[in-house]
């Protein structure tokens, strides 16, 4: 394998260390990472280390190297994983998916834009036209989801702070036809607070809708604007985001409504409540007449919004003035909310404009997929809150994936066909997923319970309920159950003891977070402006107070839902996976941080997935199967074997062929340990192919 690769460059693949040890493979990772070598395999799944430098391995020379190359072939790279996937897909008739994970800042992101080129550049050899507008669109789209779904953390100046999902649909040619996007828990709080250090969405700076939304919609400068930390420095220009949306297809009423959206989320950072007498009001009045132009609707509509609650009592409604706390707390909400809608809106717009269209799978055969997941990374930061609860329970579910699929799995399938086996120990992460998913007990649970209280419930309750059920919990603490830790303040943190590290969380805001409350009286508002793109972006704004009965999902029953939706999707389909690795905190591209890369590659079980790697096999088929596709290439097994059954066939012809130290014969299948075993048999079959053809061609025309 890989003998392109001299040793200058350390193992291509972890699996051919000499000794699995960490000692080992830090050591190899370490020396491919100065060597400019960011990736390495272990099997199928590719390790990738953060280079934080342009690499010149992206180019359409590169394309070349991998398209429709083994891999094995070339040295490790992203596109070989890439190609591996569309292969399984196009042969196969497979749905597979790429599963992309590491914390943040590792380049998962980054990588999924490289895999996604790579699919592009690699199809659609006849440059059909529709096909051509279906990649360009997929790829423009990540442009204008990365500009409203991505800020600067402090981990990463180019922070996902939503989850993607894309699914690629293709033709029965292999050519892509359409996609879909889902998208996951936008960070929404960070429209109105930002950490030090940190911004809000990039779209808020970028360049261009500045100037646009400046002119236009009276915005002052950006030190005037309380949502806005820093001033406006992007050089990235909107103009390329504004690009994407027309190519893309939205209209200019739509780009301008968005512009309008993102000016009124500034003008409401600055609108302040005071009080008269015991009235409360609007200090800057000024700019609810600007906000009512923006969201064409009228003046004392907004002002009746901001200050009044609309409140059913039995059979009478009426109209209940906010104190300035809640004004403040109704506009932070509307201010979040609709920029929450704007997201979703863009994602669902896109969504309408990529999704597969005359496609007949009567005539056409099964449009197949390969999905592509970039999901935020695990965070710790100084201060975590709700939303890194969420990103980190993501993670969590991914990891368990990853066991089922890769480590479990696999194991399981060697007992169950009789393959003599070493079980290989790793870490379940599985009590962590339940700790915050399952019913009545995890987290989520205990949190909507807490929100379902009439009254004034507090986040210290929460805490307090949280402690009652989790006193025994391995992988759970809080003062309270140990006194002595003072790591954690007493009515306000609990600690998770996470597959990839503690971290501590801070209770305030959870409740709220999770009720996600937004007055029924900004949806009405919204929905009654007479800009149609806004309406029709709050159609539930439609229902009066009166006929708004149900309880809406919490946000993180929500959240819950849709991963354990997508863990479902990914599961039944073929993984691939990218491991990424992040080499440092300073992004350096020399700095090797020995300590910080172990850690890594100690919680994602990287070792452990060598190891049930070199224990395992690289093939495995059912004997019928096996026979259908290379019975020809074994004259004891061609046109059919007289064997007592299909194992004896198989044995007999790969004995023939002189690979039986590379196989084991289990119960219904046979298990083929090295690719190059594989690559074998495939040569051979495509020679005796080729032979029969020409066999074939010789009888029609009777030269034979
Ligand atoms: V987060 O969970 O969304 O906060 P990611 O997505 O894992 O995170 P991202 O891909 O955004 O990280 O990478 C962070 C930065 O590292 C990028 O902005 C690049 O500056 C840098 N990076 C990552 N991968 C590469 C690469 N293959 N080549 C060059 C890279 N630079
Ligand atoms: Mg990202």
């Amino acid at each position: 394998m890989a003998e392109h690769e001299s040793l200058e460059y350390g193992k291509a693949d972890f699996v051919l260390l000499d000794n699995v040890s960490m000692e080992e493979f830090m050591g190899n990772l370490k020396l491919r990472f100065e060597k400019g070598r960011i990736y390495t395999y272990i099997g199928e799944v590719v390790v990738s280390v953060n280079p934080y430098r342009a690499m010149n391995i992206y180019g359409r020379d590169t394309v070349e190297q991998y398209k429709g190359r083994e891999l094995y072939e070339r040295p490790p790279h992203l596109f070989a994983i890439a190609d591996a996937a569309y292969k399984a897909m196009k042969r196969r008739n497979k749905d597979t998916c790429i599963v992309i994970s590491g914390e943040s800042g590792a380049g998962k992101t980054e990588a999924s834009k490289y895999i996604m080129q790579y699919i592009a550049a690699i199809t659609n050899p006849n440059q059909r036209a529709e096909v051509e507008r279906v990649k360009n669109m997929l790829l423009k789209s990540n442009c204008v989801l990365e500009a409203f779904g991505n800020a600067k953390t402090n981990r990463n100046d180019n922070s996902s702070r939503f989850g993607k999902y894309m699914d690629i649909n293709f033709d029965f040619k292999g050519d892509p036809i359409g996609g879909h996007i889902s998208n996951y828990l936008l960070e929404k709080s960070r429209v109105i607070f930002q950490q030090e250090g940190e911004r809000s969405f990039h779209s808020f700076y970028q360049v261009n809708v500045w100037r646009h939304l400046s002119i236009c919609f009276h915005l002052p400068p950006t030190s005037l604007l309380s949502l806005l930390q820093s001033s406006i420095n992007d050089n990235a220009d909107f103009k390329a985001v504004a690009d994407a949306m027309k190519v893309i297809g939205f209209t200019a009423d739509e780009i301008q409504t968005v512009y309008k959206i993102l000016a009124t989320i500034l003008h409401l950072g600055n609108l302040t409540f005071g009080v008269d007498g015991d009235v409360t009001l609007i200090e800057n009045t000024k700019l609810v007449s600007v906000i009512k132009d923006l969201l064409s609707t009228k003046e004392e509509n907004v002002e009746k919004a901001l200050l009044y609650r609309t409140v059913a009592t039995g059979r009478d409604v009426i109209e209940k003035q906010h104190t300035t706390q809640e004004a403040s707390y109704g506009r932070d909400a509307l201010a979040k909310a609709m920029y929450e809608r704007l997201f979703c809106w863009i994602v669902g717009r896109i969504n309408d404009i990529i999704e597969v269209k005359n496609y007949d799978a009567r005539v056409h055969g099964k449009n197949t997929v390969i999905g592509v997941l970039d999901i935020y990374g695990f965070e710790i930061f100084q201060n975590n809150s709700f939303e890194q609860f969420c990103i980190n329970y993501c993670n969590e579910k991914l990891q368990q994936l990853f066991i089922q699929l890769v480590l479990k799995q696999e194991q399981e399938e060697y007992q169950r066909e009789g393959i003599p086996w070493k079980h290989i120990d790793y870490f379940n992460n599985q009590i962590i997923v339940d700790l915050v998913e399952q019913q009545h007990k995890g987290i989520f649970s205990v949190l909507d319970e807490a929100c379902m209280n009439v009254g004034k419930v507090t986040d210290e309750v929460f805490l307090q309920g949280l402690n009652g059920k989790l006193a025994k919990h391995a992988h759970y603490t809080s003062r309270k159950l140990s006194p002595t830790d003072k790591s954690l303040e007493f009515d306000r943190d609990f600690r998770i003891r996470h597959y990839a590290g503690d971290v501590v969380y801070s209770v305030v805001g959870f409740i709220d977070k999770n009720k996600d409350t937004l007055f029924q009286d900004f949806k009405r508002l919204l929905y009654n402006s007479s800009n149609p793109v806004l309406k029709r972006m709050w159609p539930e704004g439609k229902l009066s107070i009166t006929e708004v009965t149900k309880r809406p999902l919490t946000a993180a029953t929500l959240f819950k839902n849709s991963m354990i939706s997508l863990v479902e999707n990914l599961a039944c389909k073929e993984p691939y996976y990218v491991r990424c690795i992040k080499p440092n905190d300073v992004k350096s591209p020399l700095l090797f941080e020995q300590e910080r890369c172990r850690h890594q590659v100690e919680y994602l079980g990287l070792l452990e997935n060598v190891r049930v790697r070199r224990a395992g096999f690289a093939n495995r088929q059912t004997y019928p199967r096996f026979l259908q596709r290379y019975k020809m290439i074994s004259e004891f097994t061609w046109p059919n074997h007289d064997m007592p059954s299909d194992k004896d066939a198989v044995k007999k012809l790969l004995k023939g062929c002189g690979f039986d130290h590379d196989v084991a014969y289990g119960k219904t299948k046979v298990f083929i340990r090295t690719p190059r075993t594989l690559f074998s048999l495939e040569e051979q079959r495509a020679e005796m192919v080729q032979r029969i053809v020409l066999f074939l061609q010789k009888v029609w025309r009777g030269t034979i």
